[in-house]
């Protein structure tokens, strides 16, 4: 593959060239934020979406990004087409900026970046097998601290919940809110299946309001099974018929065992085998 060229600020730089300031407010205090969004077959995948969470996410954390959502949505495009990409991820990343080396953001001026690259985030055999994982002991962050439906850059807790899992030999983990609730794991959203119904966590359990969640549920939907938003524990986990999340990078991947105890009968389910087939299906229309 070319060497990928990264969008800065409207111009482009190639990968080890792209480079912006240690006294970014972004490196120093994680502070700004970003989308993680696939392109399938020269398309991206429900740009608006992201861009208008992109913005959402910023609005609540107080950055204003300086330019129009049309003018995100074109660098978008242009980047994607300067990179010759049919099937690969962006990362877009909006840093709060340069500024003195103090927590206060009033003289930082943010700075934009579109990176155009693949991503794989799992072996592809775990989609079929399906993915082991554990309850975190690290909870999700307290919505009045750091709301989870903001995509900021600080994604320290959910990386100290990955360490658990790698820890104990896993890939991934369920994170618990501050209520003892399920909220969801590090990256992805989380599916429940039980007697034919699915469920799926709600944005007060402390999520993220996943792009690719809301596909699911249209998806869902659209095959006579509607997902319905339910709060629960780790009993729903661990008495489920079948457990799959999804993600932007993840798309839709079973679990298959939790916390050593299996998920069902301990394989991928019809359910999620079915829902799969139909997102593989949708991505490429
Ligand atoms: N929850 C969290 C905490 C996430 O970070 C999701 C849910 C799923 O949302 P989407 O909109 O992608 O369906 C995410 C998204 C990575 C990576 O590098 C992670 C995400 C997206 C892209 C890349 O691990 N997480």
């Amino acid at each position: 593959m070319a060497t990928p060229r990264v969008w800065i600020n409207g111009k482009y730089f190639d990968k080890h060239e792209a480079k912006i300031s240690v006294y970014d407010h972004g490196l120093l205090y994680g502070d700004g934020v970003f989308e993680g969004i696939r392109i399938y077959s020269g398309k991206i995948f429900r740009c608006k979406e992201h861009v208008d969470r992109l913005y959402d996410s910023a609005r609540s954390i107080g950055l204003d990004i300086p330019i129009s959502r049309a003018d995100m949505t074109d660098a978008l495009l242009d980047t994607v087409k300067t990179n010759s990409k049919v099937e690969g991820y962006i990362r877009l990343v909006v840093t709060r900026g340069v500024g003195t080396l103090g927590l206060d953001p009033r003289k930082c001026e943010p700075n934009i970046i579109i990176i155009c690259d693949d991503i794989s985030l799992y072996p592809p055999e775990l989609y079929d097998n399906g993915l082991e994982i554990i309850t975190a002991a690290t909870i999700r962050n307290h919505p009045a601290a750091t709301n989870p439906q903001v995509k900021s850059l600080n994604y320290l807790n959910n990386i100290l919940a990955k360490l658990e899992a790698i820890r104990a030999g896993c890939l991934e983990a369920i994170m618990l809110n501050h209520k003892g609730e399920i909220a969801e794991c590090t990256g992805d959203n989380i599916f429940v299946v039980k007697n034919g119904k699915i469920r799926t966590t709600p944005p007060d359990s402390g999520i993220l309001e996943g792009v690719t969640r809301a596909v699911v549920m249209e998806l869902s939907a659209a095959a006579g099974m509607p997902v319905v938003e339910a709060t629960m524990t780790r009993h729903d986990i661990f008495v489920a018929d079948e457990l799959f999340l999804s993600g932007t990078a993840a798309e839709l991947i079973p679990v298959v065992k939790c916390d050593g105890r299996p998920i069902g009968t301990g394989r991928p389910g019809p359910v999620f085998r079915s829902l799969l087939e139909r997102f593989r299906a949708y991505v490429r229309t």
